[in-house]
């Protein structure tokens, strides 16, 4: 990555502060957007190539019947959603889809499961999983819940180069959406992760009705991590019928850039994915986004189980953006 193109020679990459404060970060979200765009797209230049987007491709290997109460969650055992339980995919099945995430151009493979937390049987299954992506040339990622530090440290072993998990909201929120686990209990995984030494993905959801001041206490304890996630996720909930989350109030886009550029400028050196939710999102506030420092999309028609925009549409999206995928 040759930085010196578009960097003027003074404006050195300063390096990631762990102390923000919730006031700072609240006077960041304060700012007029204009203001809040130019620090960000700053910042983003200073730390990345701006024209490149890392790609993506999300692959769900075990779907629904999960038996955890996450408010916004369509695999909830807990909720009618149309869901329905499956088993663990096999082998060839998920290598046929990793091969043709390739050939899309996807960079990483991401695979998720529907679990509290994963069986050894199981993990002995996502250590080929994770084998055979990685023969193929792509970085592997997968989510699987919660993890002793054993099976990081397995999953580590076999090569795998990220785990998602994700804090999801503020400290303060997270106990109206999820009663089934702690968020204690994530940042035990998180740390778990960051000790086997995997790359951590991890961030959060908004539109689930929290106010501003959660975004800001979800924001403030990413950044407050000892390490700053390598990749951060911000998500807009997807509305799935039969959630307790359904109706769930709409996040006005603007805010949605606003936390993508907050997010840009505590943590400068992340990579910045625009997740779940743009199905939904109009081509003028996905190009804000970009422009608020996101860097990174999960591509293909499907998240894990609700749909996300096809591959030429985005294609062309980012064909006239001038954006072009990260190697
Ligand atoms: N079961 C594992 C877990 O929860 O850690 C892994 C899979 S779980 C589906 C991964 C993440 O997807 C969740 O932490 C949440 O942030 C995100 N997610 C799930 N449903 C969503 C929705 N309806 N809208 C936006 N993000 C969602
Ligand atoms: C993340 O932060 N978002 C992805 C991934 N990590 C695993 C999941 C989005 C799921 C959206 C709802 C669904 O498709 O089921
Ligand atoms: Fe289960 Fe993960 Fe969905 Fe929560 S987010 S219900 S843990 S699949």
């Amino acid at each position: 990555m040759s930085l010196s193109h578009h960097m003027p020679a003074f404006a050195a990459a300063s390096l990631p502060r762990h102390d923000w404060t919730r006031e700072e970060v609240r006077a960041l979200f304060a700012l007029p957007f204009p203001e809040l765009m130019f620090r960000a797209a700053l910042v983003h230049r200073e730390n990345f190539e701006p024209s490149e987007v890392q790609i993506s491709t999300l692959l769900s290997i075990k779907t629904g019947g999960c038996p955890e109460d996450c408010a916004y969650c369509p695999q909830s055992a807990k909720f009618e959603t149309g869901v329905k339980a499956e088993k663990l995919m096999d082998l060839d099945g998920v290598l046929a889809e990793a091969r043709a995430a390739k050939a899309g151009g996807a960079s990483r493979f991401c695979m998720g499961a529907a679990w509290r937390s994963p069986k050894e049987r199981d993990l002995d299954k996502v250590c080929e999983m994770v084998e055979g992506v990685k023969a193929l040339g792509m970085e592997t990622c997968v989510t699987l819940g919660m993890l002793t530090g054993d099976q990081a440290r397995r999953l580590k072993d076999c090569g795998l180069d990220y785990y998602n998990h994700n804090l999801d909201t503020s400290p303060e929120f997270y106990g109206e959406i999820i009663t089934t686990r702690t968020y204690q209990d994530r940042l035990d995984t998180l740390e778990r992760v960051r000790e086997a030494g995997i790359h951590v993905c991890c961030g959060g959801i908004v539109g689930m009705g929290e106010g501003l001041e959660d975004r800001i206490g979800m924001i403030a304890t990413l950044a407050g991590l000892p390490v700053h996630p390598e990749s951060v996720p911000i998500n807009m909930l997807v509305r799935v019928e039969g959630t307790p989350l359904a109706s769930a109030q709409a996040l006005d886009p603007l805010d949605f850039v606003r936390t993508i550029a907050v997010a840009r400028i505590c943590m400068p050196a992340s990579v910045v994915r625009l997740s779940a939710g743009r199905e939904d999102m109009s081509e003028e506030t996905q190009a804000l986004c970009f422009l608020a420092g996101a860097n990174s999309i999960f591509y293909g028609p499907k998240l894990l189980t609700t749909p996300n925009p096809g591959r030429d549409r985005d294609m062309a999206l980012l064909d006239k953006l001038g954006l072009r995928p990260m190697e």
